[in-house]
């Protein structure tokens, strides 16, 4: 090898190594808070905050859009989902609806089970205001955690939540 040519494969080495850390960085984390869990009462309480990061010009769950972060519990367990919207420029909502294609536009009436919905689930919650959303997920299925304010979905303002007949505890995984 040339001297040249082992230069230049240095320039390659470390500019991929660039992008590599870069890309790293820039993925959302799993924050071991989100989740807490009583086996006892067979409750799941899920911190879920809109806007968490600009992520999406804001369009996301705890800095997650598009489904890649997944709540899963197990059926018949109590879900409580304590929202809050932290976007500075936008109003958001949360409603648990069935998975389906297309995208709904806006909110679903009714939510995939009783109750599993934010107040104010067209106009969305002011920046700063918060709601907590109690439900029994009591049938087995793939569902998603979704923004009510017309279009926010569309753009990718969703998580995924699986209600699992095997799964004995809850979990957050990314997906
Ligand atoms: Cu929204």
């Amino acid at each position: 090898m040339t001297k040249f040519s082992a230069f230049l494969g240095c320039l390659v080495l470390t500019a991929v190594q660039g992008i590599a850390a870069q890309t790293a960085s820039t993925q959302p984390q799993i924050d071991s808070n989100w989740l807490t869990v009583d086996s006892s009462s067979k409750t799941a309480t899920f911190q879920l905050t809109s806007g968490l990061t600009q992520l999406n010009g804001g369009l996301n769950f705890n800095g997650f859009n598009d489904g890649k972060l997944t709540l899963t519990v197990p059926a018949g367990w109590n879900v409580v989902i304590r929202f809050k919207n932290q976007d500075p420029n936008l109003t958001h909502s949360a409603e648990v609806v069935d998975t389906a294609k297309p995208m709904p536009a806006g909110p679903v009436d009714p939510p995939a089970f009783p109750h599993a919905m934010s107040g104010r689930l067209m106009q969305g919650l002011a920046s700063g205001d918060s709601d907590t959303i109690k439900f029994v997920a009591n049938k087995a299925g793939s569902y998603m955690i979704f923004c009510g304010v017309p279009g926010h979905g569309l753009a990718g303002m969703w998580l995924r939540l699986t209600v699992s007949p095997a799964e004995k505890r809850p979990t957050l995984t990314t997906t």
